[in-house]
């Protein structure tokens, strides 16, 4: 519905650039959201107004059970619907399970930083622990070395997807609650101590974009600020194998194999 105001409106306060698959669908709710909001308000103004020029002064209840009821009825079922829609929608990038092919990536909250760990050339991540957690001996998630499946996997400090394959994300916290939040691919999933929750996705447009931390998690909150970087695949590619070839050579040079 391109009107006069929303052009206006979006130009005051314009939504982030649109970078995921799932994003048009979650912008036209919102939008649907705002449009049903503001006609109803301008209705129910009208009738306000309406009825303190024209009507009886008196207030009483009226004898028409449907024209009390009715509206109600109706704002219930219209609010029901955009609830139920509006869940969906959130839950198809989390109850619906990613496809079995998407790329793994394990995104850790700390404060304050947030780490990403890629499970390198097995595609499978290791074994952590929290008691093996040395930030300052370069193991900042506690990968148990002693798990083969670790040897290969690698951290990075800036999370690289490729754009056009699905992703599917492991959110983990080790202190305190953290909000993983990306606008422009329209995504926030808290990340919680002691709890392990996955969001799938398909970023579209490649570009940089800023990871923020929406949950206020401790003094240096306004410095957990990272980034996405979105490549197209060949570039993703040739960064992956960048990556695990340089977690071999360490592995081999720390005598892990
Ligand atoms: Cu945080």
């Amino acid at each position: 519905m391109p009107s006069a105001l929303t052009l206006g409106l979006l130009r005051v306060w314009p939504l982030p650039a649109d970078a995921a698959e799932h994003g048009p669908a979650l912008d036209a709710h919102l939008r649907l959201n705002l449009w049903i909001a503001f006609l109803l308000l301008l209705l129910a103004h009208g009738l306000l107004i309406a009825g303190v020029l024209w009507k009886k002064r008196e207030i009483r209840h009226s004898d028409n059970l449907l024209l009390e009821y009715g509206p109600l009825a109706a704002l219930v079922l219209l609010f029901f619907g955009l609830g139920v829609r509006a869940q969906m929608l959130w839950a198809d990038q989390r109850y619906t399970g990613a496809a079995p092919e998407a790329m793994q990536v394990e995104v850790t909250g700390v404060q304050f930083a947030w780490y990403f760990r890629y499970p390198g050339e097995d595609e499978t991540f290791g074994a952590t622990s929290p008691d093996r957690v040395a930030p300052g001996e370069g193991n900042p998630l506690g990968i148990d070395p002693k798990d083969s499946h670790g040897v290969d996997d690698f951290i990075s400090s800036q999370l690289v997807l490729p754009a056009g394959r699905e992703v599917d994300l492991t959110l983990h916290a080790q202190d305190v609650i953290h909000g993983f939040s990306i606008p422009e691919l329209r995504l926030k999933q808290n990340a919680t101590p002691g709890m392990t929750s996955h969001i799938h996705f398909t970023a579209t447009q490649p570009g940089d974009y800023a990871i923020l931390c929406t949950q206020v998690c401790g003094l240096g909150h306004y410095r957990m600020l990272s980034t996405v970087r979105v490549l197209p695949e060949d570039q993703f590619d040739t960064w992956l194998v960048k990556r695990e070839q340089a977690a071999r050579a360490n592995a081999i040079l720390g005598g892990l194999r």
